[in-house]
């Protein structure tokens, strides 16, 4: 098939997974036209079947406070389409861009052409942007109008009904998904080791620090263990809490401890490094990086909360507790840390659920089902 994908392509979970499901697309013979003001920050330059189109938004007329994005987007899903015989727009993250598809596959009609439009809702498209009272209706709309929607947790899909009713909507749950070839321990040896930590364990956290992530906490959480057992926390990813981050490690004096790593792209071999994840988020529809920590078999701390349950089950592949109890994430933390065979257990036993519940090729297999089933029976939602 012939599938267009847009997502965000900067550093977030909805542009990695959008990434690396046009990557998986691609290499089972599919052709792939990602459409997005700057190329997905996982794709490699060069692959096979794989095209990059990029959004101009044109000249910054005086007239344009804000440059209209969604419609220069529109613009180039229907000239994309019609230029490569695109049968599917793939939109990850409804806001702006199931509103766009919805635009350009009007506008395809209007010349006697079509497009199927898939919408993948993420997470905060439903549970934060989307209820802004600025978006909610077109939210709405554009999600009713899309020929299939997905979401990425049952968490996700229920808190779709719940907010915008959507009595013409069919949801379906396709969670994310690891590459198992990638997500392996065993390949990563002593070339990636990170030289600072000399001995001692390894907490982790990636994300794009935003207030949701909590990372005050995931420094409290921190201060607590490294008190016990000597221990580093490493934070991959970059945002605008980082400096909260940074404030909380110097008041609580581990600041010495803390490396601030920066946007890093393959977080596997750096995973391969970690002996705990902490995700203590506020609110997560999926948590995808989990999942990659899960898949690397390493222990996650996190809270009981969105969609995170679906992904890591407490007491099995990590202790999940309830938002902002820090004391019990930190007490967690220790249990497993100090009882080497504990963390043996839960490690082995998230790489094996990573690798039976959210396996790249059995995800992609849905989506591919899908995207026929769009094909051959649009939705009536016109
Ligand atoms: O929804 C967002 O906040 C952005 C999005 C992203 O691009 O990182 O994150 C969401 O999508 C990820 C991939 O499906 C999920 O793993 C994250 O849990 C989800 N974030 C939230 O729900 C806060």
């Amino acid at each position: 098939m012939k599938i267009g994908i847009t997502c965000y392509p900067t550093y977030g979970g909805s542009g990695a997974v959008a990434t690396e499901l046009g990557i998986a697309l691609a290499t089972r013979g599919h052709e792939v036209h990602f459409i997005s003001y700057r190329q997905p920050f996982r794709l490699p330059s060069f692959l096979a079947r794989v095209y990059f189109h990029e959004v101009q938004v044109g000249q910054q007329y005086p007239l344009f406070e804000y440059p209209p994005y969604d419609l220069a987007l529109a613009v180039r899903m229907h000239e994309v389409v019609k230029a490569h015989g695109v049968e599917v727009l793939h939109c990850h993250y409804a806001i702006p861009h199931a509103t766009s598809a919805w635009i350009a596959r009007e506008m395809l009609r209007a010349e006697h052409a079509d497009v199927a439009v898939v919408t993948t809702l993420h997470g905060t498209d439903i549970t934060l942007v989307g209820q802004d009272p600025s978006f909610h209706a077109i939210t709405k709309f554009s999600i009713e109008k899309s020929d299939r929607i997905t979401a990425v947790s049952e968490f996700l899909r229920e808190e779709t009904f719940s907010a915008f009713g959507c009595a013409g909507c069919r949801v379906s749950v396709i969670p994310n998904f690891v590459d198992p070839a990638v997500y392996d321990r065993a390949l990563y040896g002593q070339a990636e080791r990170l030289p600072f930590v000399e001995g001692r364990k390894v907490l982790m956290h990636i994300s794009n620090f935003r207030a949701v992530k909590r990372v005050r906490d995931i420094v409290r959480i921190f201060a607590a263990v490294a008190a016990e057992v000597p221990s580093v926390l490493v934070m991959v990813g970059d945002g605008p809490d980082r400096p909260a981050a940074e404030e909380e490690a110097r008041a609580l004096g581990v600041l010495d401890s803390v490396f601030f790593l920066g946007k890093i792209e393959a977080v596997a071999p750096l995973l391969a490094n970690a002996d705990l994840f902490l995700i203590p988020t506020a609110s997560e529809s999926f948590g995808l990086s989990a999942l990659e920590a899960m898949a690397m078999g390493v222990p996650v701390i996190g809270t009981n909360t969105g969609g995170l349950p679906e992904v890591v089950t407490s007491g099995t592949t990590g202790l999940l507790y309830p938002v902002g109890d820090v004391a019990a994430m930190a007490a967690g933390a220790l249990s497993i840390l100090t009882d080497p065979g504990l963390h043996e257990t839960m490690g082995a036993a998230g790489a094996a659920d990573a690798r039976s519940r959210f396996a790249l090729d059995n995800i992609v297999s849905q989506y591919e089902s899908l995207y026929r089933s769009a094909v051959k029976q649009p939705s009536d939602a016109h």
